[in-house]
């Protein structure tokens, strides 16, 4: 996910603010208010909403889940343009939290980001992981080559180059299947119900749910990094913006949802001073490190958000975000490819979803780091 300066138009003239404070209370015992706007329904032409009934969500993750056993994790990524879905991925596979059985891609260049993750999970001695390719396309049609995201900003200088025989080596070594098969058959053929991470736009989500309706009830929990709440929460956020289509199918669906929302994921950073670790360690971890040193060079910034990877924990507990249940109500604005999270129990169509209030900071930052190197931080 990408974290956007907005430059366009706000839609404050569309929506009324009333004021409504939640208060953010950190894991250090101190209190930060998080300001949680509450707006009435766009009035809009092209606004909608997500016409759905309201749906009462348990959190039922607890009781589909085996204590003391990994959970069986799907991952749902467009690695390759922000640098925090490597460090989700990587996190994935060395975790021994998490048991990953399929990578599936998304958005824009599919082809060069299932090879990134291909290429990724064989470094970290995963090749028996399959990855396979989705949607290119959002459901409203081919992406534009210059949005935002579309871009594989975090890994071209670092992978395989097109056209190497690498680079071939790990095409003819992506799944035939498409990712939607993929997610559809290991979800059905799954003895125990997996975890479904979504980590970028929503579209090849949305196409499971449409094809196999069933894959909502199947899965243990449908974790998401999606959404922004507070303050800029009328600019959206990257993920579901870009493909709002599918986010309407998918956070109006039955699914038991678990939202890692920007305005908590974005204080989990890594900078320049992860970077020497990481390329202390082996190959994963000395490409991963390449790539956060090639972002924060490209948008020339001392350190960068770890959205995926902090939201991704929600699949295993809440040790790092915190959560609370909460109505969450959308409105999509397709034309202007923006989808505004808000709380609003009082709003038809909002659904209620685990959701991130709060995160530690430090003892994330110290858990992605360790178990990702595999070493203690030095003192
Ligand atoms: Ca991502």
């Amino acid at each position: 996910m990408i974290d956007l300066k907005d430059t366009r138009p706000h839609c404050s003239d569309l929506v009324r603010r009333a004021s409504a404070v939640i208060t953010r209370r950190d894991f250090r015992g101190s209190s930060t208010p998080l300001s949680v706007s509450r707006t009435r329904p766009p009035i809009t032409p092209h606004g909608m909403h997500t016409g759905c009934s309201v749906k009462r969500r348990a959190d039922t993750f607890a009781s589909m889940t085996t204590p003391n056993r990994p959970v069986s994790l799907i991952l749902d990524t467009d690695i390759g343009d922000d640098v925090d879905d490597v460090f989700a991925l990587l996190l994935a596979v060395r975790d021994p939290a998490y048991d990953l059985r399929a990578v599936t891609v998304v958005y824009g260049q599919v082809g060069a980001r299932a090879r990134l993750a291909r290429h990724v999970l064989d470094l970290a001695g995963r090749p028996d992981i399959p990855v396979a390719i989705g949607s290119s396309a959002s459901l409203a049609g081919p992406v534009n080559p210059g949005d935002r995201g579309n871009s594989m900003a975090s890994a071209d200088e670092v992978m395989p180059g097109s056209g190497s025989r690498e680079w071939d080596d790990l095409g003819a070594r992506i799944d035939p299947r498409t990712a939607s098969e993929l997610i559809i058959e290991l979800v059905r053929n799954a003895t125990v119900p997996p975890v479904l991470a979504a980590i970028g736009p929503l579209t090849n989500i949305a196409q499971v749910l449409t094809q196999a309706p069933d894959i909502a009830t199947r899965v243990a929990a449908l974790v998401i990094m999606g959404g922004r709440l507070g303050e800029g929460s009328d600019v959206g956020e990257h993920n579901l913006n870009m493909d709002p289509d599918a986010a309407a199918i998918v956070l109006g669906s039955t699914a038991p949802i678990r939202l890692g929302t920007f305005d908590v994921t974005r204080d989990a950073v890594l900078g320049h001073d992860d970077v020497e670790r990481l390329r202390a360690g082996d190959l994963a971890c000395q490409s991963a490190g390449d790539q956060l040193a090639l972002y924060l060079r490209r948008r020339n910034r001392p350190e960068t958000s770890m959205y995926d990877p902090a939201a991704m924990t929600l699949a295993i507990n809440d040790d790092y975000l915190r959560t609370e249940m909460l109505d969450i109500a959308l409105d999509v604005d397709v034309p202007g490819r923006k989808v505004i999270t808000r709380v609003d129990a009082g709003l038809p169509g909002a659904v209620k979803m685990q959701t991130s209030i709060a995160i530690d900071v430090p003892a994330f930052h110290a858990h992605l780091m360790n178990t990702i190197t595999g070493t203690p931080a030095s003192e």
